[in-house]
């Protein structure tokens, strides 16, 4: 059995065929295999949306929630159990709309977690509405004379509020999105992966148009240099460059602080008191 083959779920995707979400789905397989890491020591948290059916999936721990909400669940997680390798995978619309007061507090708070997002720039599991990234002048049936306001950018955006590991990712450069998975997961603190994903149902260009623009960052940039990743995520030059922006050692992080402040230990390696009242609590959910 490959390693990868251990993280196959038997369920039906939901996911149009053909679309790049595929390939997402098989970067991380592939990430989460190189990192030699089981189903069991990983946990998936996401929202609402196309992007958010991703942990159904995938065969780990997984928590689906609330539109916009997957932070701060994966943030109790991280820090209950700082062993789980944590992992929030979202939309455009869940991370930056919904869901965009959480991650820009996220940030600054620092939890150990890696987020994910793919960016097919609208809404796509409600039939293609404009998100936060739909570029300006886009006619939508809810923005019938086009998008009047600019769009968010929030690579920019996270490398100025010092997010310890930013980087651009492309569903259809899927060995380099791996390699870009596999650092960001290994990476201590928040990290964070915007991913190209053109929407072939609902997005304005198809998977080519994408494809003739996108451009690798050069080996010539150091990653540690925050002016240098701030020009290339603020670059208007009709590309769109994918790799590591940004990436400086984390300080401190979320969960540490918590445990001073709070308690000494994570949740889990706390001893249960009394496990009869646990149970009796249980009880009272119990359907009748
Ligand atoms: C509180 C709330 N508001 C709105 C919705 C409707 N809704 C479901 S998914 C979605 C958009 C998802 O967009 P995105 O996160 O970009 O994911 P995509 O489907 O594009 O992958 C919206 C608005 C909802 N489920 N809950
Ligand atoms: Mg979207």
């Amino acid at each position: 059995m490959k390693k990868t083959d251990e993280f196959d779920n038997r369920v039906e995707i939901q996911w149009c065929p053909g679309c790049p979400n595929y390939g997402i789905l098989n970067a991380l397989k592939g990430a989460l295999a190189e990192l030699g890491k089981s189903p069991h020591e990983i946990c998936l948290v996401s929202g609402i949306g196309q992007a958010a059916k991703l942990p159904h999936y995938l065969k780990c721990n997984f928590f689906n929630g609330l539109h916009g909400r997957a932070i701060p669940v994966a943030t109790g997680i991280n820090i209950a159990n700082p062993d789980l390798t944590t992992i929030v995978v979202t939309g455009d619309g869940d991370c930056y709309g919904e869901g965009g007061n959480h991650f820009i507090h996220a940030i600054r708070r620092n939890p150990d977690l890696t987020v994910f997002v793919h960016n097919n720039e609208i809404y796509a599991l409600t039939k293609g509405q404009a998100s936060p990234t739909t570029p300006l002048g886009e006619k939508r049936r809810l923005k019938m004379s086009g998008v009047e306001i600019p769009p968010i950018n929030m690579p920019a955006f996270a490398i100025m509020q010092d997010c310890s590991f930013v980087a651009r990712g492309f569903a259809g450069d899927l060995k380099h999105l791996q390699d870009i998975m596999v650092r960001s997961i290994r990476h201590r603190g928040m990290s964070y992966v915007d991913i190209i994903q053109p929407c072939i149902t609902w997005g304005t260009h198809p998977v080519s148009w994408y494809k003739e623009r996108v451009r690798r960052i050069g080996d010539d940039h150091n990653p540690e240099d925050k002016n240098s990743a701030l020009d290339i995520a603020l670059t208007k030059d009709g590309f769109i460059h994918t790799g590591v922006l940004y990436e400086v050692p984390s300080g401190n992080i979320f969960a540490s602080r918590f445990r001073k402040e709070v308690t000494s230990r994570p949740l889990t390696g706390l001893e249960i008191q009394s496990p009869e009242k646990i149970h009796e609590l249980l009880l009272k959910f119990k359907p009748v």
